[in-house]
């Protein structure tokens, strides 16, 4: 799982996707020179774009190729630094060359102008988008949300298929909202992607531009043309064009896909990549931009939302707990012994976390809750993570076999552990098991055959990746989220204080 951590890069983390020298051919690009707005690189489609002889491009001054008014607008969004890459200045104009309405977007990067143009139609942005924001404003729930995102951005936008596919701390991801068209089979809802499939650059790029839009991924990509006077040694860094073609590679996976037209709108959550909202569409899909901003919009809405309702679901979880830690409390409260009220009472501890199982270790004797591994096993695992505890300090791992290997075979049931102490000498201890991550995931269908799909290239390389994914994720389980720790210890100092309350009385008795 550290592989994407490491400093060695994979080949599919080397593409170097910033710089194709290429653009996709629904738009045209000129790179100009800040001090004297000199044409430095254009794409090779911008004559026919502005209706100007090739040889003549280089020749004529930003004014005459996109009129006055908009270059001196330029000009003073340049003046007063507003270029940015992440937040680019956008208008519509007629060309003076041919009278084409065109969209615009400009931006400064590297010291460089890059202006991006293309054909749009008057309009403004979707009169169903006030009424969406409300309702992404009103929704209760991470599900909720994600349903109302995927839903509008899909009718928006016209894509058959919108996803959310959410990042976990290794960069796997997961599609946790699905809208799409009935058709369109098979529903990639819950299933689980590993991080190779959106390499570390792609991510790092995307953290940084928001959205990509490829309207037709088998079009030709236009070559960039440099008439700078060393020919163009730098390539021209396409970081924030939206015009930038899209990596070979990943066109590819979308052909294997059988996704033509496709979007990638990043959601940001604390300045940091949380997921990305995905479409698909099976034919090109040419999204106008005003279409683009209102969808990349509804994303910064979903984005805005998002810390609210986590902490929202966190608390609901959180309280869950505390309810069914108060209800172990009162069970010990009223037995003699502390064991069984934690592991055959009305509630048992394994209630607790998410967990597949559980135990209670006092004075070497084990004593099982739900699945768990054999009694001996347990010991072995208890006696190895307080090898590794200073003090009794309680152990969380979500990877046991990576601790030794003979705990592979366990994986099943204690893929991930957590193990507090008590008791004098910390020799005794509560543990929770967590079984191997991939056979908690929910499928559609028989889990040992998880994605039984036909025939047909569609079919065959998301299951690769999930094959991929499975194999990265042997032997691990869901993560510890702190609190959980904090609950289980908790529970432990209790017990210390039962205990010592017991011995006490016990010293009374005798003294
Ligand atoms: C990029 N890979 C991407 C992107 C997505 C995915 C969403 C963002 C680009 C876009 O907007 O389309 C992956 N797409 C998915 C997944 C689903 C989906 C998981 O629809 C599931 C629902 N990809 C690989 C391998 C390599 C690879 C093996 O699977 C490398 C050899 C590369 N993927 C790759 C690269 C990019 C990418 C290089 C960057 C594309 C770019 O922005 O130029």
């Amino acid at each position: 799982l550290a592989a994407s951590q490491g400093v060695d890069l994979t080949p599919c983390e080397r593409e170097p996707i910033h710089i194709p020298g290429a653009i996709q051919p629904h738009g045209a690009l000129l790179a100009l020179h800040p001090t004297d707005w000199a044409l430095m690189a254009y794409s090779a489609n911008a004559s026919t774009t502005f209706g100007i002889e090739l040889g003549d491009l280089g020749q004529r001054p930003l004014d005459t190729l996109i009129g006055d008014t908009l270059a001196a607008e330029i000009r003073e969004a340049f003046a007063k630094g507003e270029l940015d890459g992440a937040n680019p200045f956008r208008t519509t104009a007629c060309l003076p060359g041919n009278g084409v309405l065109m969209d615009f977007a400009v931006h400064s990067h590297n010291g460089i102008i890059i202006v991006e143009t293309e054909q749009t139609t008057p309009g403004d942005l979707p009169a169903a988008l006030p009424r969406t924001m409300v309702r992404l404003r009103d929704a209760s729930s991470l599900a909720e949300l994600g349903r109302l995102t995927v839903q509008s951005i899909r009718a928006l936008s016209g894509f058959e298929r919108v996803l959310i596919y959410r990042f976990d701390a290794e960069w796997n991801g997961e599609a946790i909202a699905e809208d799409k068209t009935p058709d369109l089979e098979p529903s990639l809802l819950g299933l689980h992607f590993p991080e190779s499939d959106i390499p570390r650059q792609a991510r790092e790029l995307y953290a940084r531009n928001h959205s990509r839009f490829v309207p037709d991924r088998d079009a030709a990509p236009v070559s960039l043309l440099s008439i700078s006077a060393d020919g163009g040694a730098q390539p021209l860094d396409l970081s924030f064009a939206r015009l930038r073609a899209l990596s070979p590679v990943h066109l590819e996976y979308h052909r294997n896909l059988n996704v033509n037209g496709s979007m990638s709108v990043s959601v940001m959550k604390h300045g940091r990549l949380w997921g990305l909202v995905i479409g698909h569409h099976r034919q090109p899909l040419l999204v106008p931009p005003a279409l683009r901003t209102a969808v990349t919009l509804l994303v910064d809405a979903f984005a805005m939302r998002l810390t609210e309702v986590e902490t929202a679901a966190d608390w609901d979880e959180r309280r869950d707990h505390v309810a069914t830690h108060a209800r172990l409390l009162e069970q010990m409260a009223g037995a003699d012994d502390f064991v069984p009220a934690l592991t055959s009472g009305p509630v048992t501890m394994a209630r607790l976390f998410n967990a597949g199982g559980a135990a209670v270790i006092r004075d070497g004797e084990v004593r099982l809750d739900g699945g768990a591994p054999p009694a001996e096993v347990v010991l072995d695992i208890m006696e190895t993570l307080r090898a590794r505890s200073k003090e009794g300090e309680p152990v969380t791992t979500e990877h046991l076999a990576g601790i030794s290997s003979r705990f592979v075979q366990h994986s099943g049931t204690a893929s991930g552990v957590m193990a507090v102490y008590f008791g004098p000498d910390h020799r005794d201890a509560l543990m929770w098991f967590r079984p191997e991550v991939t056979r908690t995931i929910t499928w559609g269908g028989d889990p040992s055959k998880p994605v039984s799909f036909e025939a047909g290239q569609m079919r065959i390389l998301p299951r690769r990746s999930f094959e991929r994914w499975t194999e990265r994720m042997r032997c691990y389980s869901q993560p510890w989220s702190p609190w959980t720790l904090e609950i289980a210890q908790s529970l432990a100092q209790t017990i210390d204080e039962v205990i010592v309350r017991h011995q006490r009385k016990l010293g009374e008795l005798s003294g």
